[in-house]
């Protein structure tokens, strides 16, 4: 109770970047996932699962930069103050959401295009990857959540020797049929 107090006292009183560097407990989510509809919720399977196994918290929302803007950008804002460390954003056809999720926050923003009914995922492509210069999006392969997710650990790893150990390890892993 007395944490809780001093954490929204923190979050209230001072800058998000200071929040930010504040430890939190481990119930904040270090990676915040969005994707453009709940149609695209089940794109999701595999980026959970390895976000489960490198026992990182994440916090997982449906959000339309076109439908719900104020939403989407509601939320930026609360999750950058939460102690969001990283944020993946997905969606498909005219996809803004990475640029949106980016023009509101100054933390890491890995974009995933996904693929829609009509042009191949080469809509969102471009629409993710074609951020003009000043604030990027990082943006990862058609569908490629799960890239997404290794890249976020990777930027969390910067700052966590565990993490950096367990990455290591995985990579190992992944060497083994060419051995
Ligand atoms: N979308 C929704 N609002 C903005 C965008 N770019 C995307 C979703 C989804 C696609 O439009 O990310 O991939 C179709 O959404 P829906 O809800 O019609 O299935």
């Amino acid at each position: 109770m007395k944490k809780n107090f001093y954490k929204t006292f923190l979050i209230e009183h001072l800058p998000s970047n200071m929040v930010a560097n504040y430890p939190m407990s481990q119930e904040n989510p270090k990676i915040s996932v969005l994707v453009g509809s709940p149609n695209d919720l089940e794109l999701l399977k595999g980026l959970k699962k390895i976000l489960e196994e490198f026992d990182i918290a994440a916090e997982y929302k449906a959000l339309s930069a076109h439908r719900v803007p104020d939403l989407t950008i509601d939320y930026v804002h609360k999750a950058d103050r939460n102690g969001t460390q990283v944020f993946i954003a997905g969606a498909g056809m005219a996809a803004h959401l990475a640029g949106t999720v980016a023009a509101h926050t100054t933390k890491p923003v890995i974009g995933v295009p996904i693929k829609g009914p009509n042009l191949d995922g080469m809509d969102a492509l471009l629409s993710t990857v074609q951020m003009p210069k000043g604030i990027p999006v990082a943006t990862v392969a058609i569908n490629s959540f799960e890239n997404a997710a290794y890249l976020a650990i990777e930027i969390l790893a910067l700052n966590d020797v565990g993490l950096q150990k367990k990455l290591e390890s995985y990579r190992k892993k992944l060497r083994e049929p060419y051995l």
